[in-house]
């Protein structure tokens, strides 16, 4: 397979300093090395210009931290990964999780545009509107401007073209807030909570997933690196106890690899200011090998 990896520097839709550094830490991390080494082709496009909070002013706009500046990067974001040549896998490194209204349009909208599942691996739902956020950070919400609700500029950067609400799984749930409870039952999202994890385990939640995105065409995965336990991956913003395991995370990632229909993968939220000798962008780049391949015998 042909892989374009595409870093998205960007840390202005979270509340803390330092996810910028996520493409610099996931490439120290031998991301390229590690899938030429699987037999693809890797090319690293380097990453797009973003800008850093200290050039700007922290302006809010109805409840939304650096709205200008995050509408911009996704909008860049969107058009980079559209423009990508077909057959290639997008490989695209956060970044806080906002960066993700604009790969997972981006990907949506290559070529003609697509019906896309999205696969939001995560310990949070990241469906706040600005109005039912508690903190007007923006990667709490970039799920709900992907199936159009919340902000207009960034609910509408595909366009007319959106992720369906019955097109998205989330997997690895603890954290939701009180008001995006209410919205994400409104819009009738899957949500699998670590307590459908401990009950149900990884395949039979594999299985499910592959099930209810039986009618999509795309299929993209976005890995925020805090779905998996602190104790795995310290190195993240928002930290919640409970998260998946070492293996549980890459069970997930072997049995979406062999199910050959994903298209493209995003991972985000690594900081390595919080993290311990870059641990959490290792255990990333060994996630995203097995998505794309990576087999024990
Ligand atoms: N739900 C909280 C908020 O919206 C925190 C969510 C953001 N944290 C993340 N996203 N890392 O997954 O402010
Ligand atoms: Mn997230
Ligand atoms: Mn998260
Ligand atoms: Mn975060």
């Amino acid at each position: 397979m042909n892989v374009s990896i595409l870093g998205i520097p960007m840390d202005l839709g979270a509340g803390r300093r330092g996810v910028d550094m996520g493409p610099s830490a996931l490439r120290n991390a031998q991301l390229a090395r590690t899938l030429r080494g699987l037999g693809h082709t890797v090319e690293d496009l380097g990453d797009l210009k973003v800008a850093i909070p200290e050039t700007l002013d922290k302006h809010e706009a109805g409840g939304l931290i650096f709205l200008d500046p995050i509408v911009d990067a996704c909008r860049a974001a969107a058009e980079r990964v559209a423009a990508l040549p077909p057959g290639t896998f997008p490989l695209t490194l956060g970044g806080d999780h906002s960066v993700s209204m604009g790969t997972v349009t981006g990907n949506g909208l290559r070529g003609e545009p697509q019906r896309t599942g999205v696969i939001w691996v995560d310990a949070h739902t990241d469906y706040n509107t600005p109005e039912s956020s508690p903190s007007g950070n923006i990667h709490g919400m970039p799920m709900a401007h992907l199936t159009g609700r919340g902000d207009e500029r960034l609910a509408r950067l595909g366009g007319d073209w959106q992720v369906r609400p019955e097109d998205v799984v989330m997997i690895g749930i603890r954290s939701v807030d009180p008001h995006e409870r209410e919205l994400l039952r409104e819009a009738g999202i899957q949500a699998y909570t670590m307590k459908d994890v401990d009950q149900l385990g990884i395949t039979r939640i594999h299985e499910e997933t592959q099930e209810r995105l039986s009618g999509v065409t795309r299929l993209h995965v976005s890995f925020d690196a805090d779905a998996l336990d602190p104790g795995v991956c310290p190195g993240v913003g928002t930290p919640v106890p409970g998260g998946l395991s070492y293996r549980e995370g890459h069970l997930l990632m072997e049995l979406l690899s062999e199910s050959g229909r994903v298209t493209s993968l995003d991972i985000v939220e690594v900081n390595p200011i919080l993290d311990t000798h870059n641990r959490t962008a290792e255990v990333m780049v060994g996630m995203a090998a097995s998505l794309l391949g990576q087999r024990i015998m």
